[in-house]
């Protein structure tokens, strides 16, 4: 099996970037949205792995990322960064400018505990609740389910919704007063959520709106429009 273009934002002549991901993926939302944030789409040529035949299992693509996930970012020397929460790091730094992942010591540190609380507290729990609570991506690519931790998780999950709502009632972004990868996390998060019906409790106030202001971003917009077009 080999990975073809499937799709490119760029002329061949910018492309520096590739990336492995697929195209409503809530974690490849993430790098997306980066992209976005960054300027960066253009350099992207983006090649599909279709998680719903299971290609991101299978030894070619394992090849590729030893996790088996989506995405992962290749640069023109070969060199190869999985983890949304990397890839975002090293986009970031690209520019000198590191919007998204903090300027001073003390937002670096701010930003890369919410990110992981916003991976390990909801984002991770939603997709956990997906793939062993729901039939997943289906009995080809499920091969071990556990439902009742899957229950656990979606329960884990709107506890972190909570969270990130009482947090949200003091402060206008996950990490504090700028825009940052952790917004882009707990984004991810909503972003599987909706995917999986799971729907934010109505008295999570703060969360909503916060959600809605994230939606008037044009990296939000640009990242809808790409899942609108599809995959080809
Ligand atoms: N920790 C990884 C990261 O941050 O990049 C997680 C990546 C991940 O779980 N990606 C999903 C995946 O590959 C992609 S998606 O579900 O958001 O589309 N899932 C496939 C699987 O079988 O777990």
């Amino acid at each position: 099996m080999t990975f073809p273009q499937q799709r490119s934002d760029a002329s061949p002549t910018t492309s520096k970037l590739k990336i492995y991901d697929w195209f409503n993926g809530p974690y490849p939302a993430r790098v997306r949205i980066a992209l976005a944030e960054k300027g960066l789409l253009p350099n992207v040529e983006f090649v599909s792995v279709n998680l719903w035949t299971g290609e991101h299992k299978k030894p070619e693509f394992l090849a590729i990322n030893y996790s088996g996930t989506l995405p992962v970012l290749e640069l023109s020397d070969g060199t190869r960064i999985a983890e949304c929460t990397a890839i975002t790091q090293y986009l970031d730094s690209l520019d000198g400018h590191p919007t998204l992942t903090g300027e001073t010591p003390v937002e670096k540190g701010i930003i890369h505990m919410m990110t992981k609380r916003a991976e390990i507290e909801f984002l991770d729990a939603v997709s956990t609740y997906f793939h062993h609570a729901t039939p997943g991506l289906g009995p080809e690519v499920e091969l071990y389910q556990n439902a009742e931790w899957g229950g656990r998780m979606r329960d884990k999950a709107i506890r972190g919704m909570r969270y990130f709502d009482n947090l949200l009632k003091d402060q206008p972004f996950v990490a504090g007063d700028k825009f940052s990868m952790a917004d882009i996390a707990v984004l991810g998060g909503m972003i599987f959520a909706s995917l999986v019906q799971l729907p934010v409790p109505e008295e999570c106030v703060a969360l909503r709106a916060w959600h809605a202001r994230m939606q008037e971003r044009s990296s939000v917009q640009a990242w809808r429009a790409m899942v609108e077009r599809g995959a080809v």
